[in-house]
C-alpha cells in the first residue's frame, strides 16, 4: 500500500499505542531509517487527528537501545543456535515435568497474526493453557462482564455512537490524557450539547471540564451504579417491553438491590459524595436515552472489576440501551491490539476465537489445528503464572512484548520470580528491566517494520504496515514462534508470510461457526494483495467483506436462549483496606506523554517535558499533616515496599488518597517504581490486580544532599541509598540525584559519574554550604555539568541543558557556574503543549496578556492546537489566573 513519489514514499499504517487505533501515514525515504508523521484522514477512527504520542512517532524510530541480534547468556548467537536452544529447553521441560511447566507470557502489543501462532502452539500443540497476557492487566474484568451479560466477549457499540449519545458517562476512564483522539471527538459533541459526567476519585483533566465530576470514594462504583438503577426502577424508568423480550434475570436483581439501602442520602454517604451531585447524576442517567457508558481502568483493576462492569451494563440492560445508535456500555481498550488478544485466545482461561473449553469447543478447534493434543483446561492468569514461576512449578517461562519486571504489582516478586526461573526467554524491540532476567534475548521487529493486523476498541481490524526494512536480524514475532514450533517438531507452522496466518485465524473464526458472533467470514480467502490493501473493517465481516458498526441490534445476544443476562452484584470494599499503619489509598495509572515502560516514548525528550519525574499526587491538607511540601520529596510506604517520588500536592486528589504514574523503571528512576508498592491482590473471577487500590502511608524523604548531572550519554547508576531519575533532553541527558548520606556518599558517586569524561575542568567549589560546581569542555562544547548542594539552591535546568546543542560563547562560559545566563534565570516550566513544544511559562504569559480562553491561547502560543489534549490543562490554568485575579480584587 505505497504510493508516492521517487523520493517519498507515503504508507499507510496505524498508530502502537492506544486502542483508539488511529491511522497514520509515514513517509518514508528509501535508505533512510526517518519517518514524518501524519494523521490519515481516511481512517474511520480518527478521520486525521493524531494525539502528541502519535505526532512524536518519528522521534522513536531510531535504533538506539535496540536488540538487533539474538543473544544467549548474553552472547551473540546466530538464529539457528537460540532458536535450537529455546526449542530443547521446552521440550526437554515438558518431557520431564509436563507441558504446565511452562508457559508464555504475552502482550496486547503483539499483532493478530503474532498472538494467533504463539496461542496454537502453546494450547494446540504443547497442549498446556499456560499462555496468559497482560491484558489480564487491563481487560480481563470486562472480559468476565461481557462474557457473563452477553455471553461472549463482545464490545456492543462504536466511535460513532459517541458522535451521537446525548449523554457520556466516564467511568474511571481518563480519556483526555489516555484516549486523546475520541476525547477531542467528544469534546466537539460536548459543544453540540452532549452532557459528560466522569466517576473519578481524582479531579482529572476528563473530569476538569465536564458537566459532573462525582470524585467518589475509590472502589465506591458498585454501589453508585447499583443506586442508579434502584432509583431507575423507582422512577419507572426502565424498558420493561425490552427487559421482557430480551433480557433474564431482573427479578434476581431486584431483589439483590434490596438488601442495601438504595435511599440516595445512604448511597451518597456510601460513595463519600454530596446527595445533590449523586441527584444530578441521576437525573442526567434517567432523562438521557442517548447514552454512552465509557468505563476502564478505574472499573476494571479492581478485586470487583467484573461487579463494576456487570453493574454499568445492568443500568444499560435494564433501560434497553445498547445496540442502538448512541447508546451502549463500552468497555474502551488499551493497547492497540487489546481486543486482537482477547479474539485469538491471548488469555489463559480462553482457548481461541471466542471458544471456550467446553468439550464441544475444545475438539472443534482441536480438529481444526489437526492437534490432538489440544488442553482441556484453563492455564494460569498472570499473577498465578508468576507466583507459580517463583515457587518453581513453571521451570520455562517465554515473556513476548511486555515489560513484567515492571509492570506487574509486587514487582519485587515478580523479579524473584524470573531471577529464579531456570530458563527465561525474552522477545523485545529493546532491552528493559526484564530483558536483564532473560537466558535467552531475541530481537523482535518494531513498530514501523512489523506487518500485520490489529483491532481496536469499536471491533476495527486495521493494518499495521511495514515502513522500514528490518533492522539487524530483527524478526517479525510470529516467525520466531513458528520457528521455535517446529524445531520443537510440530506440524502446522509453516506459514510462508503474514497474509497465510491471518487467512488460517480468519478461517478459524468461521469454522463451524453457529452463531458465534466473531466471524471473520469475508476475509478468509484474501491473498496477499489483499491483504495488503485492507481497509480497516469492523468484525463480523459478513461473506461480502462488509463489517458491522454496532452488535445485539436486533435484541439477540449470543447466549443460548438469546436472551442477555443481568447479573446481581453486590458492593464489596477494596481487597486490602487502609489500617493506622497504612492509612492512605495509592491509585495508579497513566501520565499523558508517556506510554507504559518507557521503552519508546522515552526516546523522545519532547514527551518526557510534561511530567519530567516520577511523582506522587497528594492533597495539600495530607501533605501539611506529614510535613511535606510543593516539589520535595516524598517517601511513599506499603506492606510492599517504599517508593520516593516529588510530592505534588493538589486538591484535585481526595483527602487520604495518592496517586502515582506507573510508568518509571530502572533505567529512568529505580526509586519510582510505583509497582514495587502495588499489592498482588485480584478480582476472584478474572484475576484482574487491584492496581488502583493498596493501603499506603506518605512522608517526607528529607535528603541532604541534592545534584544534578548533564551529560551527552545517559548514566546508569545502580546504587538503592540513592534516588536518582533520568530526563531525555534534545542535546543531553539531565539526571537528578538525591541522597541521606554523608559527604561520602556523594564522592562515590561523583568518582562514578565522571569517571570517564574528558576535557578541561572549570570548577567551583565551597565546603561550607557543600555545593560543588563542575563544567566538562572540549572544543568548545559542554561534555557534562555536575551541580551538587546541602543547604543551597541549585538553577533551573533548561538554560544549562540547552547550551549542549551549541558551542559556548565567551558570554555563556562567564556565567556557566552560575546556571543562568547573564540577566534572568531560564525556565520554561513544565511542557504543556508537547506537540507544538510550548511550555508552562509561555502559556502564563499569553493568559497575562489578555488571552482568556483555551482557544485564544492557541492562537497566541499554537498550545493545544494539534492534538488538543493539553487544552483542559490550558483551561485550568485560566482559571486558575482568573480566581487569583478575583481573590486580589476582593481583598483590594
Ligand atoms: N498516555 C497514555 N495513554 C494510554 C496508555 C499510556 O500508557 N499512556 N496506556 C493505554 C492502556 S494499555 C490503557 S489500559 C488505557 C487506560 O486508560 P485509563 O483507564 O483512562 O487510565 P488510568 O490512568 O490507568 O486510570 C483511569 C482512572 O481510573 C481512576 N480510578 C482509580 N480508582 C478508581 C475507582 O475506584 N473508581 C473509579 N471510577 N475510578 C478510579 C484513576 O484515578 C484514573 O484517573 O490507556 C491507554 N492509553
Ligand atoms: N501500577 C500500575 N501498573 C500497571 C497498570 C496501572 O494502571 N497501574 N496498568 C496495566 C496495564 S492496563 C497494562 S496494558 C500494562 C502494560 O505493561 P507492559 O506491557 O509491560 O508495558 P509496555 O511498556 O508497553 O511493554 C511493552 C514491551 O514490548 C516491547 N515491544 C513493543 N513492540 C513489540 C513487538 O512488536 N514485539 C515484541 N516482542 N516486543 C515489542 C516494548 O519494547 C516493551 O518492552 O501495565 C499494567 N501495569
Ligand atoms: S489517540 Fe494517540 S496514542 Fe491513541 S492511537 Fe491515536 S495517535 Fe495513537
Ligand atoms: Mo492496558
Amino acid at each position: 500500500m505505497a504510493d508516492g513519489s521517487a523520493a517519498l514514499t507515503a504508507t499507510r499504517t496505524a498508530c502502537p499505542y492506544c486502542g483508539v487505533g488511529c491511522g497514520v501515514i509515514g513517509a518514508t525515504a528509501a535508505g533512510a531509517r526517518a519517518v514524518a508523521i501524519s494523521g490519515d484522514e481516511a481512517h474511520p477512527a480518527n478521520h486525521g487527528r493524531l494525539c502528541s504520542k502519535g505526532t512524536a512517532l518519528g522521534a522513536t524510530v531510531s535504533l538506539a537501545g535496540r536488540l538487533l541480534e539474538p543473544t544467549i547468556q548474553g552472547r551473540s548467537a546466530s538464529w539457528d543456535e537460540a532458536t535450537a536452544l529455546v526449542a530443547r529447553r521446552f521440550r526437554e521441560t515438558i518431557a520431564r515435568h509436563g507441558p504446565d511447566s511452562v508457559a508464555f507470557y504475552v502482550s496486547g502489543q503483539l499483532l493478530t497474526e503474532d498472538y494467533y501462532v504463539a496461542n496454537k502452539l502453546m494450547k494446540g500443540f504443547i497442549g498446556s493453557g499456560n499462555i496468559d497476557t497482560n491484558s489480564r492487566l487491563c481487560m480481563a474484568s470486562a472480559v468476565v462482564a461481557h462474557k457473563q451479560a452477553f455471553g461472549a466477549d463482545l464490545v456492543p457499540g462504536c466511535y460513532e455512537d459517541l458522535d451521537l449519545a446525548n449523554l457520556v458517562v466516564f467511568s474511571g476512564h481518563n480519556a483526555a490524557w489516555t484516549h486523546p483522539v475520541l476525547f477531542r471527538r467528544m469534546e466537539a459533541a460536548k459543544a453540540r450539547g452532549q452532557k459528560h459526567v466522569v466517576i473519578d476519585p481524582r479531579r482529572t483533566d476528563t473530569a476538569e471540564g465536564a458537566d459532573l465530576h462525582l470524585a467518589l470514594a475509590p472502589q465506591s462504583d458498585v454501589r453508585l451504579w447499583n443506586g442508579l438503577l434502584a432509583d431507575l426502577i423507582r422512577r419507572g424508568a426502565v424498558d420493561m417491553d425490552f427487559l421482557r423480550d430480551h433480557v433474564d434475570g431482573y427479578a434476581a436483581v431486584i431483589t439483590s438491590l434490596a438488601e442495601d439501602d438504595q435511599s440516595p442520602a445512604a448511597v451518597a454517604a456510601d460513595c463519600g459524595l454530596a446527595l445533590a451531585d449523586l441527584q444530578t447524576f441521576f437525573d442526567l442517567f434517567a432523562a438521557h436515552p442517548r447514552t454512552v457508558s465509557l468505563f476502564s481502568m478505574g472499573a476494571n483493576q479492581s478485586a470487583q472489576g467484573v461487579a463494576k462492569g456487570l453493574a454499568i451494563i445492568n443500568a444499560h440492560l435494564a433501560t434497553g440501551r445498547i445496540g442502538k445508535p448512541g447508546a451502549c456500555p463500552f468497555s474502551i481498550t488499551g493497547q492497540p491490539n487489546a481486543m486482537g488478544g482477547r479474539e485469538t485466545g491471548g488469555m489463559a482461561n480462553t482457548l481461541a476465537g471466542h471458544m471456550d473449553f467446553s468439550p464441544e469447543e475444545r475438539d472443534r478447534v482441536a480438529r481444526f489445528w489437526g492437534a490432538p493434543n489440544t488442553a482441556r483446561a484453563p492455564g494460569l492468569k498472570a499473577i498465578d503464572m508468576f507466583e507459580a514461576v517463583r515457587d518453581g512449578r513453571i521451570k520455562a517461562l517465554w515473556v513476548m512484548a511486555t515489560n513484567p519486571a515492571v509492570s506487574l504489582p509486587a514487582s519485587g516478586a515478580v523479579r524473584e520470580a524470573l531471577e529464579r526461573c531456570p530458563f527465561v526467554v525474552v522477545s523485545d524491540c529493546v532491552e528493559t528491566d526484564t530483558t536483564a532476567f532473560a537466558d535467552v534475548k531475541l530481537p523482535a521487529l518494531a513498530w514501523g517494520e512489523k506487518d500485520g493486523t490489529v483491532t481496536n476498541s469499536e471491533r476495527r481490524i486495521s493494518r499495521q504496515r511495514t515502513l522500514f526494512p528490518p533492522p539487524g536480524q530483527a524478526r517479525a514475532d510470529w516467525r520466531i514462534i513458528a520457528e521455535v514450533a517446529r524445531a520443537m517438531g510440530f506440524d502446522g507452522f509453516g506459514w510462508p508470510h503474514a497474509a497465510s496466518v491471518f487467512r488460517e485465524w480468519a478461517r478459524l473464526t468461521a469454522y463451524e461457526n453457529k452463531g458465534r458472533l466473531l466471524n471473520l467470514e469475508g476475509l478468509t480467502r484474501l491473498d496477499p494483495q489483499a491483504y495488503d490493501a485492507l481497509e480497516p473493517v469492523q468484525w463480523p465481516v459478513d461473506t461480502e467483506g462488509r463489517g458491522r458498526a454496532r452488535l445485539f441490534e436486533d435484541g439477540r445476544f449470543q447466549t443460548a436462549n438469546g436472551r442477555a443476562r443481568l447479573v446481581p452484584v453486590r458492593p464489596r470494599g477494596p481487597a486490602e483496606a487502609t489500617s493506622d499503619k497504612f492509612p492512605m489509598a495509592l491509585n495508579t495509572g497513566r501520565i499523558r506523554d508517556q506510554w507504559h515502560t518507557m521503552t519508546r516514548t522515552g526516546l523522545a525528550p519532547d514527551l518526557c517535558r510534561h511530567a519530567p519525574e516520577p511523582y506522587v499526587e497528594v492533597h495539600p491538607d495530607d501533605a501539611r499533616a506529614v510535613g511535606l511540601t510543593e516539589g520535595a520529596l516524598a517517601r511513599v510506604m506499603t506492606t510492599r515496599a517504599e517508593a520516593v517520588a516529588v510530592a505534588k500536592l493538589s486538591d484535585r486528589q481526595r483527602r487520604g488518597s495518592l496517586f502515582m504514574p506507573m510508568h518509571w523503571t530502572d533505567a529512568f528512576a529505580p526509586a519510582g517504581r510505583a509497582n514495587a508498592l502495588v499489592a498482588p491482590m485480584t478480582d476472584p473471577s478474572s484475576g484482574q490486580p487491584e492496581f488502583k487500590h493498596t493501603p499506603a502511608r506518605i512522608g517526607a524523604y528529607r535528603e541532604t544532599w541534592r545534584g544534578f548531572f548533564l551529560a551527552r550519554e545517559p548514566a546508569l547508576i545502580v546504587d538503592p541509598g540513592l534516588v536518582w531519575r533520568r530526563i531525555p533532553r534534545d542535546a543531553c541527558h539531565q539526571h537528578e540525584f538525591a541522597g541521606r548520606g554523608d559527604r561520602a556518599q556523594r564522592a562515590t558517586l561523583r568518582k562514578r559519574l565522571v569517571r570517564a569524561l574528558t576535557g578541561e575542568i572549570v570548577a567551583y567549589e565551597d565546603a561550607a554550604t557543600g555545593a560543588l560546581r563542575e563544567a566538562w569542555i572540549r572544543d568548545d562544547r559542554l561534555v557534562a555539568v555536575l551541580y551538587m548542594t546541602e543547604a543551597g539552591r541549585l538553577p533551573p535546568r533548561d538554560w544549562l541543558a540547552d547550551l549542549f546543542a551549541a558551542p559556548l560563547t565567551p558570554e555563556t562560559r562567564a556565567t556557566l557556574l552560575h546556571g543562568f545566563p547573564p540577566g534572568a534565570p531560564v525556565d520554561k516550566g513544565p511542557m504543556v503543549c508537547a506537540c507544538l513544544k510550548v511550555g508552562g511559562k509561555a502559556i502564563e504569559a499569553a493568559i497575562i496578556g489578555g488571552a482568556s480562553t483555551a482557544d485564544a491561547v492557541g492562537a497566541a502560543t499554537g498550545a493545544g492546537t494539534n492534538c488538543g489534549s493539553c487544552r483542559p490543562e490550558i483551561s485550568r490554568m485560566i482559571r486558575a489566573f482568573t480566581d487569583a485575579k478575583q481573590e486580589t480584587a476582593d481583598v483590594l
